[in-house]
């Protein structure tokens, strides 16, 4: 059979079924860009390839995928980090006009190119470590101009890089000073002109909202999520991140792909989510940076079979974290998730998260050939070291 190309002699973490889809005498197939086999070298079809990759036993599992993140923003926290140290909380800094809000101006003042400019070397980090999918969302222009410049930027990062950039519209993230005490009017506004001028430019893969507190009501959340179904846009959920609103439960009545965060998450939420399937992503560089002290229920999420994803939520305020080995490992250590669940989280679980199970995140025929090949013994030495990368090769479509 002929084929593009051919990688033997390798190992191999498909990430098919329930587990790690083991196989230790493996090769894999691709043709234009996509899985044609992955599976036993015995019993495979006699492949016929344009080139052939000896992977001296090596492993491979499907590249990465890290399905929540705010990679485009226009300047860092440093200062606000240190300020932190010396006491204050988040919420304290964001009602003192700190915050998200002063990640907004600098991404307001920032040119389209600048955001570019800046977003590609924490691109490039996920990217070293065998990601091949980074979901991006806006939420950092907070007017339309400015969250139109974002979701274009964040659609340049794939035209520049080998890797699949998934834009959500997160307009719904903080309040602008230009509706301060104006909620309500400001989710009208992004109903009635942001998110129909989002979708109609096709920047947006899905819509999300912050809701807290500090962000959006369980009732403006929904607002904005049947507008999103209006213009046939999935939805997804910030929730239960400092408190519980009952967000991730209002999610999964619409249907949402995912609920993140989730340290404050009651049964019914999982009760919910369950019914509903959307994916628990859960974000441990927040909870570690914020050094947040209630952990989400795991041990419930897994008992009602909610698929769990992880994810760097890679963002200047609250997880300055540009390595999703480093979030599994954070994902094991903090949250007592498995080797296996680790693996699921980043590959699996976080395709699903995205509503790309049909084409992404395990090693099936004809789903896109995206790869991670590793030097390491086993699957667990990706979750077990710290601050090592044991990429050895990356595979993008098949190239
Ligand atoms: N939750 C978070 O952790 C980030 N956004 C959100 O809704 C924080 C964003 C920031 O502080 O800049
Ligand atoms: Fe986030």
């Amino acid at each position: 059979m002929r084929c593009d190309r051919l990688w033997k002699h390798a190992r191999l973490a498909t990430m098919a079924g329930e587990g790690l889809g083991l196989v230790e005498n493996g090769l894999v197939a691709s043709q234009d860009g996509a899985i044609l086999y992955a599976g036993p070298e015995a019993g495979a079809p006699p492949f016929d390839a344009a080139e052939t990759i000896d992977c001296a036993g090596r492993w491979i599992t499907p590249g990465l995928i890290d399905c929540h993140t705010h990679l485009v923003f226009g300047a860092d926290r440093s200062r606000e980090f240190e300020l932190r140290l010396e006491g204050a909380s988040y919420e304290e800094i964001a009602r003192a006009g700190g915050g998200i809000v002063s990640t907004m101006k600098a991404t307001r003042a920032a040119s389209e190119d600048e955001l570019v400019a800046s977003a590609l070397p924490r691109l490039d980090a996920l990217i070293s470590e065998g990601v091949t999918t980074v979901e991006v969302k806006s939420g950092y222009g907070l007017d339309l101009a400015s969250e139109l410049k974002m979701l274009r930027a964040a659609r340049r990062l794939g035209e520049l890089r080998p890797v699949r950039i998934v834009t959500t519209f997160l307009g719904a993230h903080a309040l602008p000073p230009e509706f301060a005490g104006d909620a309500e009017g400001y989710i009208d506004h992004i109903c009635e002109v942001m998110l129909p001028t989002v979708a109609q430019a096709g920047l947006a893969d899905a819509v999300d909202a912050f809701c807290e507190g500090i962000g959006f009501s369980p009732e403006q959340t929904e607002r904005l999520f049947i507008a999103a179904k209006a213009h046939g846009l999935p939805v997804k959920l910030h929730a239960e991140q400092l408190s519980n609103l009952h967000g991730s439960a209002l999610a999964a009545r619409h249907g949402a792909l995912s609920a993140d965060h989730l340290e404050h998450l009651d049964s019914e939420g999982v009760a919910a989510m369950a019914a509903s399937g959307t994916v628990a992503t859960l974000l441990p560089g927040a909870y570690y940076f914020c050094r947040e002290t209630v952990l989400p229920p795991v041990a419930a999420l897994r008992a009602a079979g909610v698929p769990i994803a992880l994810a760097t939520d890679c963002n200047p305020g609250t997880s300055p974290l540009t390595s999703l080995l480093l979030a599994m490992n954070m994902g094991a250590t903090l949250f007592r998730l498995t080797v296996p669940e680790c693996l699921a989280a980043v590959t699996r679980n976080a395709a699903q998260a995205l509503g790309l199970s049909h084409r992404l995140g395990t090693l099936d025929p004809g789903k896109a050939c995206d790869l991670a090949i590793w030097d390491i013994e086993r699957p667990a030495d990706l979750v077990y070291r710290m601050g090592f990368n044991p990429l050895h090769a990356r595979i993008w479509s098949g190239q």
